[in-house]
């Protein structure tokens, strides 16, 4: 940093500029990842309608004249099938929450369970914790009256610091949510460039991008047996060049990814390559084929490789 850079920071320091760090906890499929990517405003957390989508906190930035917010998504927190693999989701749910300055407790219009409370129980004493009901577009949760009683109750459940509402799929209040948000911002400099929109690797995007397509085109159950790996990634002028393997766990799992004459991959890659495209800003070569890893999700040491 130039010194014409430093006095400027210190003159946004001293204006009341914010910055500060938001972690979006919720149980799986409440639509976290579609708010974090609708408070950036853009798509840099992979999303679908299969629980257990997001296995890695992933950091949004979204900078604007006032404040940088840094968010942190993180996986939804798993209450049954131990192993591995969920034992570290969870982890990463409890070390992304410490040390935040606020926490955005997610659940979805006119429904709270037991998964829900459970993850209230894991959030720290000391941390203001900002209620946010998600899908009110929804048709049950359009009538003003049965949302406010929803609220209500929510509300009773835990020292709230306050709470708002908004469809993250359609982008509703997402502005109040950032101007409620910012108020718990302590005043600081920036911490990232402020064209940054996440500390993640072009690599680890490629490699999400790709499972959110095994998410979206694969059965129920197969999504979860898999992980994917970016092998050579090579970031060319004007074009990248990506060469991804998708784990699974078994050989017969192989012919269902791969489809009928190739269909299943050919569809799954051409629709991360659109992505790549579009996130990356510039031509991509992506090639993605299947390889057999059996016990992946087991085996700790090979989780620590792929950095989960
Ligand atoms: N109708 C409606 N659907 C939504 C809204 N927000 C998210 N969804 C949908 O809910 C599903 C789950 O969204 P995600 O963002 O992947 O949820 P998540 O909480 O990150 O899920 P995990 O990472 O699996 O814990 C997807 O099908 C989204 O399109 C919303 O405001 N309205
Ligand atoms: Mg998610």
């Amino acid at each position: 940093m130039n010194l014409e850079e430093f006095l400027a920071n210190e003159k946004t320091a001293a204006e009341g500029y914010r910055c500060g760090f938001i972690a979006i906890v919720g149980r799986p499929n409440v639509g976290k990842s579609t708010l974090m990517n609708h408070l950036i405003g853009q798509k840099i957390s992979i999303t679908s309608k299969k629980a257990q989508t997001t296995r890695n906190r992933v950091t949004g930035i979204y900078t604007d004249d006032t404040a940088q917010f840094v968010f942190v998504d993180t996986p939804g927190f798993q209450t049954y099938h131990r192993n591995a693999l969920n034992d570290r989701l969870n982890l990463n749910v409890t070390e992304a929450v410490s040390g935040v300055d606020v926490i955005v407790f997610v659940v979805e219009a006119l429904r709270f369970s037991d998964a829900d409370r459970i993850v209230l129980k894991q959030l720290p004493k000391n941390t203001p914790v900002m209620l946010v009901v998600n899908k009110i577009d929804k048709n049950k949760a359009k009538d003003a009256a049965t949302l406010d009683a929803f609220i209500a109750e929510v509300m009773q459940e835990f020292d709230f610091a306050g709470y708002e509402v908004v469809s993250a799929k359609h982008g509703l209040r997402i502005a109040n949510l950032l101007a409620k948000l910012k108020s718990y911002l302590p005043e600081s400099v920036p911490m990232y460039p402020e064209d940054m929109i996440t500390d993640k690797s072009s690599r680890f995007l490629a490699a999400e991008i790709v499972r959110e397509k095994l998410f979206r085109y694969l059965g129920e159950e197969l999504p979860y047996a898999m992980n994917v790996e970016v092998e050579k990634f090579d970031a060319g002028e004007g074009i990248y060049h990506i060469y991804v393997a998708v784990l699974v766990d078994k050989e017969n799992q192989k012919p269902i990814v791969i489809g009928k004459g190739g269909e299943k991959l050919k569809k799954i890659s051409t629709e991360a390559r659109l992505d790549m495209e579009k996130l990356f800003d510039c031509k991509i070569f992506l090639k993605v084929w299947v390889k057999v890893k059996s016990g992946w999700a087991d085996d700790v040491r090979f989780l620590n490789e792929l950095g989960l």
